[in-house]
C-alpha cells in the first residue's frame, strides 16, 4: 500500500480512537478539508486582488476578495489580510509592519499563558529584533491590570501584543485598550485561541479596543491551518496607513505567494461560522469546559485561577507532586490526549512543566456534552490517582471505556 495513504489512515484512526482535549486543536469539516486539498494549491498569486505578479488569477482574486468580505462582516473590522501562513507569521508581519527594529513591545509572558510571538525573550524573533517587556500574573494566575498599567507607563512600549494560549479567564480588552491609549501604543489583540468563541458571542470581542486583531483560523474557528490580520476602525483612526503597512509586511515583506487552497478553506470555515449552529457550538464549548472544571475541582484537583470562563483550563499538578509530562503520558496511555503546560511562576523547566492544559473545542465538534464531560473528568481523576499510587492496573479498563465512547462519536 502507498505509504503516504497508510500514514494518513493511521492518523485518522488515532483521531477517531482517542479523546482530543488539546484546546488549540479541532476537527475541520470535510468541506474545509476538500478546499485545502483542492487544485487551488497549484496556483501562484503573489500580490493582492487585481494586483498580481502572475497571470491567470481571476478565480483567486474572486476567492480572496470574498474571504476578506466575509471576515470583515463576521468580525466587524475595516480591513483584512488573509494571506499569513499561520499565527506566528501573522504576528511577525504586524510587528515588522508597524515597528522599527529595536522598538519596544510588551506582552503577556508565555509561562503566564501568552505566546512565543508576544515578545518571548532571546530565542524568538519578537524577543530578538525588538526590545521586549513581559508581564505575568499574580500567584493565582490572574492578570493584575493595575500592574500592567504601571509597567506600560514605566516602559512606554510602542506596541502591546496580547493574547492567550493558556489563560482561562476572559481578557479585559477595554482596560487593555485604555492602557495602550495612555502610552500611545498600538494594541494588537491576538485572538487565535478564541476567535470561534468571539464569533459565537461567548467571548468578549476586542474590536472596539484594539487597533489590530490577529488570529489563526484552525482553533475554535474550526478552519484550515492559516491566519488573518484584521484592522479595526480604531486602528485606522490612529494610523490611516496601517492597512497598507500590514499588507506590505505580509507581502513582499515576509512571504511569497499566498496559499490559495488555505484561503478557500478559510472562506468555507467563515461560511460555517456564520450559522446559528456555530453559535450553539461556541456556547456548548464553554458550558462543557465549565462542567469538566467543576468535576475536576470536586475531585480534588487544583486549577489555575480556580476555574475557567472559556474553552480551556490549566491543571496545576504541584499539589499532587506530579509533573505535567508524567500525567499527560499516562493520559495518552488510556487514549486521552492533552498537553503539558507551565503554570504561573513555574519553577519546573518548559519541557517538563507542572501543569496540563485541557480544552473542549474538539470534543464538542464530535457532539459530546455534559454526560461525556462528567465521565471524562472521572477518568482523568482516576489516571492522576493511579500515577500518584504508581499503580497502573486500572488503566487498561479505562482505555477500553474511552475506546467505547470514541466509537459512539465518529469524527
Ligand atoms: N501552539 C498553539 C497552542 O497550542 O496553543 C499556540 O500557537
Amino acid at each position: 500500500m502507498d505509504k503516504v495513504q497508510e500514514l494518513i489512515d493511521q492518523e485518522k484512526q488515532r483521531q477517531q480512537d482517542t479523546l482530543c482535549l488539546i484546546p488549540s486543536e479541532n476537527y475541520a469539516s470535510n468541506k474545509v478539508m476538500d478546499a485545502v486539498g483542492s487544485v487551488l494549491m497549484n496556483k501562484y498569486s503573489e500580490g493582492y486582488s487585481s494586483k498580481r505578479y502572475y497571470q491567470g488569477n481571476g478565480v483567486v482574486d474572486e476567492l480572496e476578495s470574498l474571504t476578506i468580505k466575509k471576515a470583515k462582516k463576521l468580525f466587524g473590522v475595516e480591513h483584512v489580510n488573509v494571506q499569513p501562513y499561520s499565527g506566528s507569521p501573522a504576528n511577525s508581519a504586524v510587528l515588522f509592519g508597524l515597528l522599527e527594529p529595536n522598538d519596544k513591545i510588551m506582552g503577556l509572558s508565555l509561562s503566564s499563558g501568552g505566546h512565543l510571538t508576544h515578545g518571548h525573550p532571546n530565542i524568538t524573533f519578537s524577543g530578538k529584533f525588538f526590545k521586549s517587556v513581559q508581564f505575568g500574573t499574580d500567584d493565582g494566575g490572574v492578570i493584575d491590570y493595575g500592574e500592567v498599567e504601571k509597567l506600560a507607563k514605566e516602559e512606554k512600549p510602542k506596541l502591546l501584543i496580547i493574547g492567550t494560549t493558556a489563560y482561562p479567564l476572559i481578557l479585559d480588552w477595554k482596560r487593555l485598550g485604555e492602557i495602550a491609549d495612555l502610552v500611545g501604543a498600538y494594541l494588537v489583540a491576538d485572538i487565535s485561541h478564541v476567535a470561534g468563541l468571539v464569533v459565537a458571542g461567548v467571548y468578549e470581542t476586542p474590536v472596539n479596543d484594539a487597533h489590530v486583531i490577529t488570529t489563526t483560523t484552525h482553533k475554535t474557528l474550526r478552519g484550515p491551518r492559516g491566519a488573518m490580520i484584521m484592522v479595526t476602525k480604531k486602528g485606522l483612526k490612529k494610523d490611516p496607513e496601517i492597512s497598507k503597512k500590514i499588507d506590505r509586511a505580509v507581502f513582499p515583506g515576509m512571504q511569497g505567494g499566498p496559499h490559495n487552497n488555505t484561503t478557500a478553506g478559510i472562506l468555507q470555515a467563515l461560511i460555517e461560522a456564520e450559522s446559528e449552529d456555530f453559535k450553539k457550538y461556541g456556547q456548548q464549548v464553554v458550558f462543557s469546559e465549565k462542567v469538566l472544571a467543576k468535576e475536576l475541582v470536586g475531585g480534588g484537583l487544583t486549577l489555575v485561577t480556580g476555574g475557567t470562563q472559556c474553552h480551556l483550563m490549566v491543571i496545576d499538578l504541584r499539589p499532587q507532586k506530579l509533573s505535567g509530562s508524567t500525567v499527560s503520558e499516562a493520559l495518552e496511555e488510556v487514549g486521552i490526549i492533552v498537553n503539558k503546560n507551565a503554570v504561573p511562576n513555574d519553577s519546573a523547566p518548559p519541557f517538563n512543566p507542572s501543569g496540563i492544559r485541557i480544552g473542549t473545542p474538539a470534543l464538542t465538534t464530535r457532539g459530546m456534552g455534559e454526560i461525556e464531560m462528567k465521565k471524562i473528568a472521572s477518568w482523568i481523576l482516576q489516571v492522576v490517582e493511579a500515577v500518584k499510587l504508581r499503580d497502573k492496573t486500572e488503566l487498561t479498563k479505562i482505555k477500553k471505556e474511552v475506546g467505547e465512547m470514541c466509537k459512539k462519536f465518529p469524527l
